[in-house]
């Protein structure tokens, strides 16, 4: 059975991609259009032939799997060549979403036509590669340089009316479905087979690329030279584009564009983002839950604490339509937090990023109270209050009280004990974590905490209400800080030693961002503000084990009244937001080495980074093997998109992988000589590397 049946209707083939479930262009599909093209041009009663997806959604794409084994013919240069060359008019019929490679082969057909639902656009640089059946070659001679390189740099798709404007479809078919794009796609084919040829092909047009002005590339690059550092793939992209503008021919543009591709394809970028990828999409999946429980359905929703953390998910639930009631006990709390929000929503108006009506809509869906009763009737119930189990345990109580039964009662801690939130009420298996991360309404990770008696719709609840918000949900066990603060805690611990051992605040932030973290650990402290972890510390301090290393300099830093940005000063010095480095600190730093007895030495750039991604991945398999993550990959979606840890890396257990376990294993036990305890292997960690396996092999 082919993966692109054929059959001819009204004089037109039809040829229809059927490889569910989004119809990737992998070597059966390419086959199938080859064979279809073939047989169309043989056979005299056609006229025409209209390539479309079956089900959901015309071509996604390349099959990205394909991308790390040795790619079989044909390939996809083979597939362009066939449909450009057909003397019968070819039209690619758009539904559901026409991305890379697809959109390739949709822009070497003569005409396109969609519905109006349907989306277009080369995503290939979230996955470290640029388009490389020629779209990087056939978009600008369409849409302009400049266009193309905002569509292929921003990897974003593009909506049927917009691809209308751009006049990359002819024509947008009425009605809504499969059925009716395919029956409005034949008569265009048709009327297109009625006009004698040739058809227009997008390689031989240079009305859109000439004239364009050369300094637009070098522009580009300057303008994203800091966003881009270290990587490789929108570079590539430039180059390409550049190409398609200053070849002479078409042919020698291409020539560029295959190459770079081939370069990108065997990338560790690419194969980290192509890894990224697959992640964020196994992390939604839960084993052990009965195929047939059903997430319970989110309508209304309320958020406890109107901070900034409960402003921001209360803005999460408004943005993705859902009604948000926000409580606080005080009614200046609430007035403070709700002119927090419009602060917020003003702020993405005037940048451009949110339109007034959306900000409007979605404020118009929040609402306050400061009685329990009033939010009685929520679907789910987020708390957002003060890190205190005593506060926790008066609102769980109190909402045990007053939430109509099957409510989700859910907590955004960061680290307390799931089951002893739970505990304060008499249905604990309707209490979960949901941990946000901040600001709410734009990080996208959603940490998912189930607890001891969760229940599995509780969980599925959850799963399915961080794809409601937009968000990508990660379950994670019930420990101190779960899988991400207790990973953060390692890496901040890490840190802080090397400034004892003789780094600065400033040479970590730089060794950290050129690995490609957006910010640097102590950066990132400053902009937090260093108070909070401060109160958190001195409440600790009295259980804390005394026989294990521990760092001063962040609590002296404070003792100083040294707060962060907020203050002027953190671990650096502020004039506004901008960042500069402290002699005074330096002065401090030295100071507690000498009072430790902790002799100073040269750190390098690559020992920071090594020492601290290490770290993480002993923490990250300890966190393994306690179940408290279900899978490697599931701590590397935490980290990208919870912790800014840099994509094009794969997180920190891919980073480790990569490495090699042994080697890893090797520089853990190192440490472990070095600084003792805290350093223990993970008897996962020992075993993966002894089997000479990676996480899961
Ligand atoms: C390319 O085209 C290179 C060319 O320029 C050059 C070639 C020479 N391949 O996301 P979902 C799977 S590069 C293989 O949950 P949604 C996905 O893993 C490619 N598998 O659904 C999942 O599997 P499972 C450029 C793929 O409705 C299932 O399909 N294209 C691919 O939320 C459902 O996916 C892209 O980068 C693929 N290409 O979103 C597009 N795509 O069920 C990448 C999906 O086992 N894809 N799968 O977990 C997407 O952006 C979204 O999947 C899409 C659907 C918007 C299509």
């Amino acid at each position: 059975m082919s993966a692109v049946p054929y059959r001819v209707e009204n004089g037109v083939a039809v040829l229809t991609i059927d490889n569910p479930p989004v119809n990737a262009a992998s070597r059966a599909v390419r086959v199938g259009i080859v064979d279809g093209i073939k047989q169309a041009g043989a056979d005299a009663s056609v006229k025409a032939i209209v390539l479309i997806g079956g089900g959901r959604t015309f071509i996604a794409g390349a099959d990205i799997r394909e991308f790390g084994q040795q790619l079989q013919p044909p390939h996809f240069p083979d597939v362009i060549d066939a449909l450009e060359a057909s003397t019968k008019p070819v039209v690619a019929a758009l539904h559901g979403t026409a991305l890379g490679g697809g959109f390739e082969f949709a822009l070497s057909c003569h005409y396109r036509v969609a519905i109006a639902s349907a989306k277009v656009g080369l995503p290939e640089v979230n996955l470290g590669l640029l388009p490389g059946a020629g779209g990087t070659q056939r978009l600008p001679r369409i849409v302009g340089a400049a266009k193309a390189l905002d569509m292929i740099l921003g990897g974003k798709p593009i909506g049927a009316d917009e691809a209308l404007k751009l006049g990359l479809i002819e024509q947008i078919v009425a009605g809504k479905t499969q059925p009716e794009l395919e029956a409005g796609a034949i008569a265009f084919a048709r009327e297109r087979a009625a006009v004698a040829g040739p058809h227009p092909r997008a390689r031989d047009r240079v009305d859109k690329i000439q004239g364009t002005d050369p300094a637009l590339f070098d522009e580009v690059r300057a303008k994203n030279a800091k966003k881009w550092a270290g990587r490789l793939a929108e570079f590539k992209i430039v180059e390409c584009v550049q190409a398609a503008v200053e070849k002479k021919t078409f042919d020698e543009g291409s020539a560029v564009e295959r190459d770079n591709f081939v370069i990108l394809r065997a990338s560790a970028q690419s194969k980290a983002l192509r890894y990224a990828f697959f992640a964020e999409r196994e992390a939604a999946k839960i084993p052990g839950l009965p195929d047939d429980v059903k997430p319970r359905e989110i309508k209304s929703a309320a958020v406890i604490g109107a901070g900034t953390m409960g402003g921001g998910i209360a803005m999460c639930f408004a943005n993705a339509g859902v009604a948000v009631q926000m409580l606080d006990a005080s009614q200046a709390a609430i007035d403070a937090g709700i002119a927090r929000v419009r602060g917020n929503y003003a702020t993405s108006v005037a940048r451009g990023s949110t339109p007034q009506d959306r900000a409007d809509k979605a404020l118009g869906l929040i609402s306050t109270t400061t009685r329990y009763e009033d939010i009685a009737q929520a679907d789910i119930v987020v708390e957002a209050v003060f890190e205190d189990m005593k506060v926790k345990h008066d609102v769980f109580g109190a909402l045990d009280r007053v939430m109509k039964p099957g409510a989700i009662l859910a907590t955004n801690t960061s680290t307390l004990d799931i089951d002893g939130i739970a505990s304060s009420t008499k249905r604990p298996e309707d209490v979960i974590g949901t941990h946000f991360f901040s600001p709410a309404n734009v990080m996208k990770l959603q940490e998912n905490v189930r607890g001891a008696k969760s229940s599995a719709q509780t969980i599925a609840s959850v799963m399915a209400l961080a794809k409601t918000l937009g968000k990508v949900p990660v379950l994670a066990g019930n420990c101190h800080g779960f899988i991400g603060n207790r990973i953060l805690y390692v890496y901040g611990r890490e840190c802080d030693f090397m400034l004892e051992e003789g780094a600065t605040p400033w040479q970590v932030d730089r060794a950290l961002q050129a690995f490609g973290f957006p910010m640097g650990v102590y950066l990132m402290r400053d902009l937090a503000g260093l108070d909070v972890g401060w109160s958190v510390r001195k409440g600790r301090e009295a259980t804390r084990d005394k026989s294990l290393r521990y760092s001063p300099v962040a609590d002296r830093i404070c003792e100083m009244g040294r707060f962060g940005q907020k203050t002027g000063a953190g671990y650096y010095k502020y004039e506004g937001r901008n960042a500069t480095p402290d002699p005074e600190i330096e002065k401090l730093i030295e100071s507690v080495s000498v009072e430790l007895g902790v002799p100073r030495r040269a750190v390098t750039d690559e020992q920071i980074v090594t020492r601290v991604l290490s770290a993480m991945a002993n923490e990250g398999a300890k966190i393994l093997a306690e179940g408290i993550a279900i899978r490697a990959s599931d701590i590397d979606v935490t980290y990208l998109y919870g912790y800014g840890f840099p994509r094009h890396q794969g997180g920190p257990m891919f980073w480790a992988e990569e490495q090699g376990l042994a080697k890893v294993l090797e520089t853990v036990q190192r440490y472990h000589a070095e600084q003792g305890v805290l350093w223990t292997p993970a008897p996962l960690l020992v075993e993966r590397a002894a089997a000479g396996k990676g996480w899961t092999g």
